[in-house]
Parts: structure tokens; sequence; C-alpha cells
């Protein structure tokens, strides 16, 4: 058992679909839960787990809230396409009260980055944990901020994150690209609790997908450090779903989809 394993867990944006699910799942587990986000806590509480209201902009109240935490499961902030001035406060000031807390506590923090963070590269690639930052949008870049706001708390002062670029992370898959880049909740919930649970993580980045057939897009990263393997599949979908495409030549061309095609103006 690892010392982050000891202390309690702060989760950041634990009132969205994936916090709400996290909460369930790791107090079932165990873990002692501190929990957060800007909205009410819609469930009962889990066991073990106290909840407040927090604005990702309050950076003494994260600071407050983190106190004694081994871990920072941050999943708060904006999630979709937003115009910038609407991404600035939860997702870039908000990191950079999250990453202060974890230097302050000597934390390790799990960062719930996204695939559109790289959105802008081709269906066809096949990229690594160290491809290029294609985002495509506000919100993509807010997640590549994150990542690098990460690189440079581990190098300057040796705060450990798991960068994990989730695909789409839904009760099922809904449209063909999800056939590719859905992550079931529980290949979610056992990834964290790994990345919880692991003797040493330095930095590492995850591809955050179910080992879908047509998980074609993603290679190398750091599972195998972290002991972690998608058990789970959207393949048993493929009949229904196979021609659910979407019609937009963007959207279609790149691995971000239909996030690549919001404003786009560069011609199609
Ligand atoms: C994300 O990052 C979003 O939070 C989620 O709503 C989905 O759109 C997902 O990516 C996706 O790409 O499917």
């Amino acid at each position: 058992m690892t010392d982050a394993m000891q202390k309690p867990i702060l989760l950041t944006g634990a009132s969205g679909n994936l916090g709400r699910m996290l909460a369930r799942e790791l107090a079932a587990r165990g873990f002692r839960l501190r929990l957060s986000d800007i909205s009410p806590f819609p469930d009962p509480l889990p066991a073990g787990a106290d909840f407040e209201k927090l604005d990702l902009n309050d950076g003494v109240g994260l600071l407050r809230r983190a106190e004694g935490c081994g871990v920072i499961l941050h999943f708060g902030g904006v999630s979709v396409e937003r115009p910038f001035e609407e991404v600035l406060g939860p997702n870039i000031r908000g990191l950079y009260h999250v990453y202060e807390a974890a230097r302050r506590e000597g934390a390790r923090v799990v960062f719930a980055s996204s695939n559109h963070s790289i959105g802008f590269h081709e269906r066809t690639e096949t990229i690594d944990d160290d491809c290029a930052f294609l985002p495509d949008g506000f919100y993509g870049l807010s997640k590549a901020y994150g990542e690098l706001m990460g690189r440079l708390y581990w190098h300057k002062h040796g705060v450990e994150s798991v960068f994990v670029r989730i695909g789409s992370a839904f009760p099922e898959p809904v449209d063909a690209r999800m056939l590719a880049t859905w992550l079931s909740f529980s290949d979610l919930a056992r990834l964290v609790e790994r990345c919880i649970v692991a003797e040493k993580v330095g930095t590492g980045v995850i591809w955050g997908a179910s080992a879908n057939e047509r998980m074609t897009w993603w290679g190398r990263d750091a599972r195998a450090a972290i002991g972690w393997e998608p058990r789970d599949s959207a393949d048993t979908f493929a009949g229904q779903l196979a021609g659910k495409v979407s019609g937009d030549p963007v959207a279609e061309r790149y691995m971000g989809g239909g996030f690549c095609a919001i404003g786009y103006s560069r011609g199609k």
C-alpha cells in the first residue's frame, strides 16, 4: 500500500458524469474521498466521502480542501468546447490552483486530459504518448496546457502526474467514432485506481480507450508502468453503430471528430 492510499483523496468535478461514477466506485473500494464541485453533489454521499462546493477559481479554497491529501483526481472544469473566456477560469487558472495544492501537499495528480489535446491528428495515423499536441479548440488547448503544467511541476517540484487522455467515457458508445474512442466506466475506474496505488509514476500519459478493435489511432503509453490494461470493448456495438457517421468531412477526418468542426473556417 502506498503512502497515497492512507491519505484522503481529493476529487474535483465530483458532480460531473465521470466524477459521480468515480466517487461511487472508489468509495466502494475503500478510498477516503473529499469531493468538490461548483455544482451540488447530486447523489447520496458514498461511505467515507464528504462534499464541499468549490469553484476552481478559488485558489485559497482549493489549498484548504487539499490539506492532508495524497492524491488529487482532477476531473473538474469545463468539459466541452466553449468560448475562450469561459474556459480560462476553471481550466487554466484552476489548473494552477490544483498544482499549487499538489506541490504544497506533495500529492500526486491524476489529470483528466482529453483526446481533444491531440484532436487534429488524422485518423489514418498511429500516434504515441510523445506526439505533438494538436488541440482542436480552446477546451483541448486547456488540456494540453494542463499536461505541460504537470511536466513543469514534476521537473521543478517533483510533483507526480498521470495524464489520462480520455477518448469517450460514456455508459455506452453512441456513434461510429466511439467504436474507436470509447472508454467504459469500469475500465476508467480501474485505471484511476491503478493511478492512485501505483508505486511510482513520475509523469505518464495514458490513452483512455477500452480494448476496441478500431482503436488503431493511439499507440505507446505508460500503462505497463501503471499496471493497467482495458478489459471492455466497443466491438459488440459495431453492428448497430458502424454506419452512424456525421457526414462532416472535417469531423470524420480527424481524431477529435465534431470538436474539430466547431467554428472551422479553413475551407474543407
Ligand atoms: C471529451 O473530452 C468530452 O469531455 C466528452 O464530452 C466527449 O466529447 C469526448 O471528449 C469525446 O471526444 O468523445
